[in-house]
């Protein structure tokens, strides 16, 4: 018996499109983890210290940065800024290094977001 032509209707999802043979590439579009980088509160770093440390290394303005200085003090802590993995750990050394050299017990940490 003659073969019949290969009919579209032969297969439902038309042809080369059978699951069987093919598999759909997953175009990867997921960001990258973020994170946070904070400033902790003690009793000694002078205010006008970490005011200068958040518009030297965050690019804040002076006013910003007295207001984030005084959420720090009041609350504990805050969050200065959230950024991809490199970015927050080379925050966080030039922070840590800076009040080191000045002999402030300033701490600053980041942790995933
Ligand atoms: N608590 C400090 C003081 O009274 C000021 C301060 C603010 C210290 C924020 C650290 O991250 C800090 N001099």
């Amino acid at each position: 018996m003659p073969n019949s032509p290969t009919l579209m209707s032969d297969t439902p999802n038309g042809p080369g499109d059978d699951a069987s043979i093919l598999t759909k590439t997953r175009i990867k579009t997921e960001r990258p983890p973020m994170y946070k980088v904070m400033l902790l509160n003690d009793d000694y770093t002078p205010m006008e210290f970490v005011v200068h440390v958040l518009e030297r290394f965050f690019g804040l303005t002076h006013a910003q940065s007295f207001e984030i200085m005084l959420t720090v003090h009041k609350k504990g802590l805050a969050v200065v800024g959230v950024f991809s993995f490199e970015v927050a750990e080379t925050k966080v050394a030039q922070v840590m290094d800076f009040a080191r050299r000045h002999q402030h017990p300033l701490q600053c940490t980041m942790e995933k977001d």
